[in-house]
């Protein structure tokens, strides 16, 4: 049974009172602030699944998914802040550049954003929406609720009217909860995630998202490109070793969640460069032969010594790659935008 709670900001009610009192035109004196929940213990079942599946194949894989846990999320953030990790600095300069624009071209009054996360990025485009004075709804979704909680109270105390809609939810089980449209919207899917599905079930998202656009709409990506192997590598096995500890970490969420007893420091951080797929592919490698115990699925896992776990495919495009994907999935690119060294790109595509 999903549960789904709506919960308002009183303050934000209060405030709107107070205004209406000393004669300001409120229009609407609505709540500011909702969220609504959709996690119902599917996540759970969903990382047992997805262990037991992956970890009894003949080459083991694990969705990467699971790497966010509050730890996970942690070393993510210090990952972008990497020399070597060029993306989040790539899309963000893109972002800035050309958000004016976009705000003007779409007419967007509303800004959904899928893995919302802490909403760095975004403020940059409420920014312009704000500034061409056309914003009225942030939909933030996210698996993290105290994120979308935060994200929801600081900009609502940044951007006087702006109402916050969140959604608390996994985006590949929940698309269909994104509340709907009060104008024309861009629904933002940033960060370069689209990366993380393979071919085909990219494709199957990106029909899933195409949903959600309507005729005036825009769904407005961000994906990595294709380069030298080298600079794709170093961003994915960083000195610092940050990546390494990131990779990792899934371990210990299977330790926690699982009741597994993996010891991180049997396994190397692997990041290659796959040229035939074009997709980055982080693996964890057994430094011996292991046997490790996942108590909770009454399951042995045995490594050879040497074999590798599969832990994150990072699907880097071309234009052409990207447009028949968009093409497949009912979509059409109406804008392809990159930062000056053309390692990042942000594209605004719409229903075709
Ligand atoms: C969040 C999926 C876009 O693929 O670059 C960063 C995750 N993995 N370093 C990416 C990630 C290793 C990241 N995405």
């Amino acid at each position: 049974m999903a549960f789904t709670g709506t919960r308002a900001v009183p303050a934000a009610a209060a405030a709107a009172a107070a205004a209406t009192l000393r004669g300001a035109p409120v229009a609407e004196p609505r709540e500011a602030i909702r969220v609504d929940s959709h996690l119902d213990g599917g996540q759970e079942r969903a990382l047992a699944d997805d262990v037991l599946d992956g970890l009894t194949r003949p080459f083991k894989e694990l969705p990467p998914k699971h790497f966010y846990d509050a730890r996970g999320a942690r070393l993510f953030d210090r990952i972008c802040e990497l020399p070597e990790y060029y993306p989040t600095r790539a899309e963000r300069a893109i972002l800035e550049q050309r958000a004016g624009e976009l705000a003007a071209s779409t007419g967007a009054v509303e800004l959904v954003e899928l893995g919302s996360g802490t909403a760095a990025k975004t403020r940059v485009l409420l920014d312009a929406l704000h500034a061409a004075g056309t914003l009225r709804r942030y939909v933030p979704f996210d698996v993290t609720e105290s994120m979308v909680r935060d994200s929801a109270r600081r900009l609502t105390a940044e951007y006087p009217g702006l109402q916050v809609h969140g959604v608390i939810g996994d985006f590949e089980r929940h698309l269909d909860r994104v509340p709907r449209a009060v104008g024309p919207r861009i629904v933002a899917f940033l960060g370069g995630t689209i990366g993380n599905f393979p071919p085909g079930s990219r494709r199957r998202f990106l029909r899933q998202l195409a949903r959600l656009l309507g005729d005036e709409d825009f769904l407005l990506m961000g994906t990595d490109l294709v380069k030298d192997p080298r600079v794709l590598e170093a961003a994915y096995d960083d000195a610092e070793g940050v990546t390494a500890e990131f990779n990792r970490n899934v371990l210990l969420v299977l330790n926690r969640e699982l009741g597994a007893d993996f010891d991180p420091a049997d396994f190397d951080h692997v990041a290659l460069f796959d040229r035939e797929h074009e997709w980055i592919e982080m693996r964890l490698r057994a430094r011996r032969e292991l046997r490790v115990n996942v108590a909770d699925l009454d399951l042995l896992v045995h490594f050879d010594a040497g074999e590798e776990l599969r832990t994150e495919i990072s699907a880097k495009f071309t234009p052409e790659r990207l447009t028949g994907d968009l093409a497949a999935a009912g979509m059409q690119m109406a804008a392809w935008m990159t930062d000056p060294e053309a390692l990042f790109a942000l594209t605004l595509s719409q229903r075709s």
